[in-house]
Parts: C-alpha cells; structure tokens; sequence
C-alpha cells in the first residue's frame, strides 16, 4: 500500500475560523495532517498570546477529524520541526508573503527542498465575518479566569511584558487591535496600566485617592466588554488593612491580574509631584503585614501581587529601598516595583543589580516616566520583566484635544483641524 504523505500545518488552534478550516481542507487531500501547535511563545513572535492554554487548544483540536497528529512548535521558525518531521508538505496561507514572516517563508522553503518537500500556498481569506468560531468574537467573551491568567504566561513567555495606561474602553480597544509589524520585527502592547493618575485626571479630579474602588471597578469592567488583554491595577496604598481582602476579592473576580500597592500612608500625594515634604512612607513591619494579608486573600495563583517602594521617590536611597524590597519579597510578593522620579534609569540599575545578588531577589517593574530614554532592552538587562508606560495615552489624547479645540477657535471652522483626526469612517469601522 502507498504510504500516506505527511501534511504540516502550524496553527495557534484558539479557534478555527473558516481561513484555517479552508487550510485543513486543503491539507487534507495532500495526506495526513501534522499540526505544528504554536506554544505561547511562538505566537508571541507573530500574533497576540492565545486566549486558551497549549493543552486546551490541545484538546480542542484533537476533536477535528482532519488533524492525525499534534506536535508543539515552540518558535516561529519552523525549521526545528521540519528536520523532525519531514513532511512532504507543508500548508500555509499565503499572507505571510509579505511582513516579517517573509524570512520564516524563506526558510521553509529552502529546508523542504533538502527533500524534495513542497510548499502549498492557500489564499488568505480577509474579511473573516464575525461569529461564534471567530477569534475576534472569542476575545470579547473572554472569561475573567482566561484573562487573569494571561500576565503570568506573558511573564513566563516573554522577556518583558509591555503595559500602557488605558483610562477608557477605547484606549483598552486600541491597546488590544494594534500591533506594529515590519520587515524584521513585530511587537505589541501585553496589557492595561489601570492607573490611579490617570483614572482621575480623566474624570477632572487630582490623584489623591478620592476615586472609590467601586467607581473604578466598574469602570474596568466595562473595558474588560470590548478588550482581550491583561490589566495591572494601581491600587495606590491598598487602604487600611482591613480593607485589602475585599480588594483582593474585587479584583479577582473580576478578572485583573495583578494589583501594584504602594508603601506610602496618609494623604496621597502623587508620586512625581516635586514637593514630597507631606509624602509619609509606611513601616517595613506594617507594610509585610498587608503584602501577607494580601496573599492569603488571593483564591488563584494566576493573581500576582506587586509591591511598591518609594525609597527613591522620598530620597531615602538604595540601601532603604534594598532593605524594603527583601523584607517586601519574604512577605511574599511576586514581584517590585521601584519607583522613581530621577531623569535617568541609573539609581533603579543601581537598586536592582544589588538586588540581584540577593537570595529574595524577585522580578522587577519599572515605571519610566520621568526615564523615558530608558531602553526595554537595558531594563531586561537588569532583571526587569514588566514595564509600565503609565500615563502616554492620556498625555497624547489631551494635547490632540487641545489642538483641535484651538483650531476650531482660531479659524472660526473646523476644516483644519481636520488634518489630525480620524474619519468617522474609521471610528465606524472601529466599533462596528
Ligand atoms: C499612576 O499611574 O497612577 C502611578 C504611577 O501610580 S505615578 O503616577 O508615577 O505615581
Ligand atoms: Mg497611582
């Protein structure tokens, strides 16, 4: 009997929508499907990380009759599991002709040729319409247990998760559409900096805690309605004791990540106001103690918990900040953020290559605002795994504001301010 013909097909397998269950049917008239299963971390080199687990999508693929075997492919590149496998084809849409797939196409083609191994090209199909099979529609419907654990396997899978303030559901809805692709790289935003400056900025009121919880909660969960991603909650210092496991609870259910509570007590003074003279930093004792009632209200694993030191915001130095971040990190935090409000990253790389060396050493977060040359490959370089761009898309969105609302006066019409705005044919097929 003639031997079937071995058919690779590398999919992310959230979903088949009808492009990848054209491909499948294409493939299968070849021979016998191989997929090549994307794990996290392969499909962060070319597309968002997957709403469903590597063994979900696992078993959710394994149902297909079409597919014979499933096999992890761990980078973009194929080439690894081509030498594996050996397939006589491999099925591929064709829109990675151009873009930064271009060089993995390049590659599959060179290593199927080392055995006369083919590659099949199936048309794109654009316009995918929206339905129950449909990633788009997946991310809407998100559950908040998929999205809660989505910071840890961005943390595990990558080498620094990239955070930006969002203080409405649109900016969560950009933050979750664009990516930036060229020939050599494609990147994306991780998740929402849901942030206590700009939460209040936006609704006219100053950042001193008087926005409740309940306010920006539900504020949250509607972003959460038209976004996929994970959120970072700014809380600032948590509030009273007593307060912190419901807090926990809240935002667990439903469906943030993580909270960042801040060792700072009082009246809260935002941290990159110059004047700090009012600002009262919190005990080292106190502040464990709320870090470990923190962690014991916490239902899942997936909820991290990140503590914030202000040593360096109140000129305490690096050795009070070390000091804290062990004692914060024995309590049981996940990870530090160290704040500052210098106009260069040298006194946090003097933190952290310090806290390097010691044996409670926890994964870094840094908030470059007042650093902005700071580049992600040097915070990687120094132990930091998350960064936080903490107030740019309210920045950006206030001075194009202003601009228009000048125009509009200045020239007694609308006409030139038109230049840099969207159409209202764009903002349609936004939210169609
Ligand atoms: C925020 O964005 O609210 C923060 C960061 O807490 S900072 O404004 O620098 O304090
Ligand atoms: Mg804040």
């Amino acid at each position: 009997m003639k031997k079937k013909k071995i058919v690779y097909v590398a999919l992310v397998g959230d979903d088949l929508n009808d492009g990848h269950k054209n491909i499948l049917k294409v493939a299968s008239k070849y021979g016998q499907i191989i997929i090549g299963l994307m794990t996290d971390k392969a499909a962060l080199e070319y597309t968002e990380l997957p709403h469903f687990s590597y063994k979900e999508r696992e078993s959710y693929l394994k149902k297909n009759r079409l597919i014979k075997a499933i096999v992890p492919q761990d980078t973009l590149d194929f080439t690894k599991n081509l030498k594996k496998y050996k397939p006589d084809i491999v099925v591929h849409g064709d829109d990675w002709k151009v873009g930064h797939q271009r060089k993995i196409r390049n590659k599959v083609i060179k290593e199927l040729k080392k055995w006369s191994g083919k590659l099949i090209e199936v048309k794109y199909t654009a316009n995918i319409p929206k339905s129950a099979n449909n990633l788009k529609f997946l991310s809407h419907s998100t559950t908040a247990e998929l999205r809660k654990s989505k910071l840890k396997r961005l943390i595990k899978n990558k080498k620094i998760v990239k955070i930006l303030e969002a203080h409405n559901p649109i900016g969560g809805l950009l933050i979750d559409n664009l990516s930036y692709s060229d020939e050599k790289k494609f990147d994306q935003i991780d998740g929402v900096w849901c942030s206590s400056l700009t939460d209040s900025t936006s609704r006219g009121k100053p950042d001193n805690g008087s926005l409740d919880l309940t306010t920006r909660s539900n504020w949250l969960s509607e972003m959460f309605e038209v976004s996929s991603k994970p959120v970072i909650f700014d809380a600032d210092n948590g509030g009273p004791k007593e307060h912190l496991k419901f807090l926990v609870n809240k935002l667990e259910k439903i469906g943030v990540s993580a909270v960042v509570i801040e060792d700072k007590i009082g009246i809260k003074i935002n941290s990159l106001f110059k004047d700090q003279s009012k600002t009262k930093q919190d005990t080292i004792n106190n502040f464990c103690k709320k870090i470990k009632i923190m962690c014991n209200s916490r239902v899942s694993n997936d909820f991290i918990i990140i503590s914030r030191i202000e040593s360096l915001i109140l000129g305490k130095g690096v050795r009070d900040a070390l000091k804290r971040a062990n004692s914060y990190s024995k309590a049981g935090a996940d990870m530090i953020l160290i704040h500052s409000n210098k106009k260069t990253p040298s006194e946090i790389f003097k933190f952290a290559k310090l806290f390097k060396k010691s044996k409670y050493f926890k994964p870094l977060v840094a908030v470059p605002s007042t650093y902005p040359s700071v580049t992600e490959t040097n915070l990687i370089k120094h132990g930091f795994k998350i960064v936080i761009y903490a107030n740019h898309l309210l920045r950006t969105s206030y001075l194009s504001m202003k601009k228009t609302l000048i125009s509009i006066l200045k020239n007694g019409q609308a006409l030139k301010a038109q230049k840099d705005m969207i159409s209202i044919k764009e903002i349609i097929q936004m939210i169609r």
